[in-house]
């Protein structure tokens, strides 16, 4: 049998912005006041029911509504988004991006519309806690009446607010405004203020959600009962009394108790037998025989140990062989494994390694590995293992951090690991260019002062003045005529031994192996000996030097190309 099923809804924004608080007050609920063991009972979705839409939008209402209802699905604790996915694409029909007035945009916020953007998922903007504006007073029950009757004041605050928020949206390449002022809902996005708290604005949202479901999704919304069902799993969890479960979103076909099941594993799909089955009603798990999509269900089975959230699921009494490889096609599409040089990431689901990958790509970040998960030590040696220095990390998102040899940066925002991983890598930068130029002889320019030869020779001891860069002890000294003469023996300052002069200041340098008067002279300008290959180094790592030592490099080319014109080339 074919019927309209009921709209996929995800609740998606930034941390603290509302959205547990939003799903509860339309469910008459509290989960997010973390009430214990409410937790481990609840479910982040929840059945919203006609009743339930025509109790809030009472009196909005003007045509029949011809979904069954909304279901909406919660992002999980402080996770960013809930990047439920199905094959090609994502498995929420719309999202409500739920966006604190008084905050406005934050990193999640950003998220979870790249995410929204990627998928192409139509969605809404829910301005929440519009209680909190200063002076704002519920005056009635309908939005926009209230609305208009704040005073003059308090009017000027929401809508700087608001419009900061239609801007900020703009500049991000989306055409957003007030609901009540759209023009063309297929071109706009619409924005509903509402408040958790005093529910005003709950109906409006509620009532545009189902509005445009039928408008303008209607036909996706058909399914098929007699087809056999298509879910993601959303949690993996141990309910006391029934041992490990699964909370499935069911978005296709029938599932019924008995039914064999494909699940999508990491190296291989899952065959498990369906042992119990409960589906959600309101926001209770009901002890069901058979479910048709879409519905929030939990079942239980054997052999559920290395199953992960995000995973897809399909009901396989026939045609097994076929669907384990369009589920396992599936997972692999997402999980990437390779064995050139890129960083480790790892994450908790399947839909959240995605988005992940995909913020990564985005930012043309190189992955060896993605895989989901804790981080294992097999992470942990691939990433030691790679050639280069700057992807020897390991990314977690939403998993616990471990110690380790290499760098381990876990987080429950992206965008927070995206920054840890460029600050790493700008340290590790120049940690690689100081290894390197350590062992590189840098340009100096110096000149034997007039008048200070204070010995000879063995060693020769004569004042010189430094011109460019920095002289150091032990390096090859050239003459200006591009001939090699000895190393800089030891350097003095008022009978202190010192490594490096600075330029401008003077020294007295010892060389053995020289005569002053016939290999060197008063007055002669001297160089640090440069080799081709230490010459091109240097030009590779030009940033690290300054001015004048790019002055004295120069020189020092054009002398050694007086002999050979390709030299250094
Ligand atoms: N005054 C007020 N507080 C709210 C509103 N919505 C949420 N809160 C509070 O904001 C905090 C975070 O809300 P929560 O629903 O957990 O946010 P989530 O992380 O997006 O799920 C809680 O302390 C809520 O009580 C609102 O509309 N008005
Ligand atoms: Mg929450």
């Amino acid at each position: 049998m074919k019927y309209t099923r009921s709209l996929n809804c995800v609740f998606v924004g930034h941390v603290d912005h509302g959205k547990t608080s939003l799903l509860d007050k339309i469910r008459g609920t509290s989960v997010a006041k973390n009430e214990p063991g409410l937790i481990t009972q609840s479910i982040n979705a929840y059945n919203i029911s006609l009743k339930t839409i025509e109790k809030f939008a009472f009196g909005l209402i003007k045509e029949k509504l011809k979904i069954p209802g909304i279901l909406a699905i919660d992002s999980p604790g402080h996770a960013a988004f809930t990047n439920l996915r199905k094959r090609g694409g994502s498995l929420a029909d719309m999202a409500v991006l739920v966006i604190d007035i008084n905050e406005g945009f934050k990193p999640q916020t950003h998220e979870a519309l790249e995410i929204l953007k990627h998928y192409k998922t139509p969605f809404v903007i829910a301005l929440n806690k519009l209680d909190l504006i200063s002076g704002w007073h519920n005056k009635d029950k309908a939005l926009i009446k209230n609305i208009n009757l704040q005073s003059e004041n308090v009017k000027k605050i929401f809508d700087e607010k608001l419009y900061n928020i239609v801007g900020k949206l703009y500049e991000l390449g989306f055409n957003a405004e007030r609901f009540d002022k759209i023009e063309d809902y297929t071109k706009q996005i619409a924005i509903i203020p509402v408040s958790a708290k005093t529910s005003e604005g709950i109906g409006e949202l509620l009532i545009i959600l189902a509005g445009l479901a039928q408008k303008f999704l209607e036909k996706n919304l058909e399914v098929d009962t007699e087809k056999q069902g298509k879910g993601t799993i959303l949690e993996v969890k141990d309910v006391k009394g029934i041992g490990k479960c699964l909370d499935i979103i069911l978005y296709d076909g029938n599932i019924k108790e008995g039914d064999k099941l494909i699940i999508g594993g990491i190296k291989s799909a899952i065959e498990v037998k369906l042992r119990g089955l409960w589906a959600l009603q309101e926001n209770k798990f009901i002890k069901a025989i058979n479910v048709n999509a879409a519905s929030a269900i939990r079942i239980n089975a054997p052999n559920l140990d290395d199953v992960y959230s995000g995973m897809p699921l399909r009901v396989a009494n026939f045609n097994v062989e076929k669907l384990k490889e369009e589920v396992q096609r599936e997972v692999q599409n997402v999980l990437i494994e390779t064995e050139k040089s890129g960083i480790i990431v790892k994450a908790d689901s399947l839909g959240s390694l995605e988005g992940l990958i995909y913020l990564l790509k985005e930012n043309n970040i190189k992955i060896k590995k993605a895989s989901i998960g804790e981080i294992t030590k097999d992470d942990l040696i691939k990433a030691e293992n790679d050639k280069d220095e700057l992807n020897k990390i390991v990314l977690g998102f939403n998993i616990k951090n471990v110690k380790a040899n290499v760098k381990v940066i876990t987080s429950q925002v992206i965008y927070a690991l995206l920054d840890e991983l460029n600050k790493f890598r700008e340290y590790k930068r120049k940690e690689v260019d100081l290894i390197k130029l350590g062992s590189i002889i840098k340009p100096f320019k110096i000149k034997i002062l007039n008048g200070y030869i204070f010995r000879q020779s063995n060693p020769a001891v004569v004042g010189v003045e430094v011109l460019l860069g920095i002289l150091k002890t032990n390096v090859m000294l050239m003459k200006d005529n591009g001939l090699s003469l000895v190393e800089v023996k030891e350097l003095q300052n008022e009978g202190k031994n010192m490594k490096e002069v600075k330029t401008g200041e003077q020294v007295a340098m010892s060389l053995q192996g020289v005569i002053v008067g016939r290999q060197i002279n008063e007055g002669e300008i001297l160089y640090s000996d440069i080799t081709e290959d230490n010459f091109r180094k240097l030009k590779e790592m030009k940033k690290l030097l300054n001015e004048q030592e790019i002055k004295a490099l120069k020189e020092i080319a054009e002398i050694k190309r007086r002999n050979n014109s390709l030299w250094g080339v």
